[in-house]
């Protein structure tokens, strides 16, 4: 690690209170038509709901998932199938390419109907990478918090993720740190997160 993960990427978030990690470059604004990609989204991806446990109870996954890609995907403790990207997917996966010189061949995308839909702390680090283990995370809609702990010492950051962002986690980040999407109280809208990531197997599960 250590320098620009690709050309062009050191642009800082104006407003991000604490300077990002090492490894991890957030680019505002950085995808055209973000409105147009939210609502599609929203209307388009055969959205899944899914449970998950916790403490030996078995609870609603606090948001609503898709995967498409060229390979399977174990989580949640079910096998999500290949599938080719939608036309608008794809699309955006251009723009991330474009943008990142990677080339990504799979994505999870996630919905948040609202502040009370999240993401606990965890790290994509569950399947073997292809061609690199950078992961290019695209937000549509509200603004939400994105918090990252060091998985040793008491290091921590966060930032806020913006309608049409890129928030690229390089190779390297993700033994590193872990990350979550809280809950919020504030009155926020619908969000689509898309993690964009290149892996070379089903992993195990
Ligand atoms: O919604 C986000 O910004 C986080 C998504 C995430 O952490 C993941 O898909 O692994």
């Amino acid at each position: 690690m250590g320098g620009a993960l690709f050309p062009g990427a050191t642009t800082p978030f104006p407003g991000t209170p604490a300077a990002l990690p090492e490894g991890f470059v957030y680019l505002p604004d950085a995808i055209p038509d973000a409105d147009a990609h939210l609502a599609g989204l929203v209307d388009e991806v055969p959205w899944e709901d899914h449970v998950f446990r916790i403490f030996g109870r078995t609870m609603p996954m606090p948001r609503r998932i898709a995967w498409y890609g060229e390979v399977d995907y174990g989580y949640s403790g079910v096998i999500h199938p290949a599938r080719p990207f939608s036309p608008r997917i794809a699309t955006i996966a251009a723009e991330v390419e474009r943008l990142t010189t990677f080339r990504f061949n799979t994505v999870l995308v996630n919905l948040y109907r609202g502040g009370a839909d999240s993401m606990g702390w965890h790290a994509d680090d569950d399947y073997p990478p292809a061609e690199t283990a950078a992961i290019a995370s695209v937000s549509f809609g509200a603004a939400r918090r994105f918090d990252l702990r060091a998985r040793e010492g008491d290091r921590r950051a966060s930032l806020v993720l913006g309608h049409g962002s890129v928030l690229v986690m390089g190779e390297g980040t993700q033994p590193a740190w872990r990350h979550q999407l809280p809950k919020t109280r504030a009155d926020v809208g619908a969000r689509v997160n898309l993690t964009f990531r290149s892996i070379a197997a089903r992993n195990v599960r």
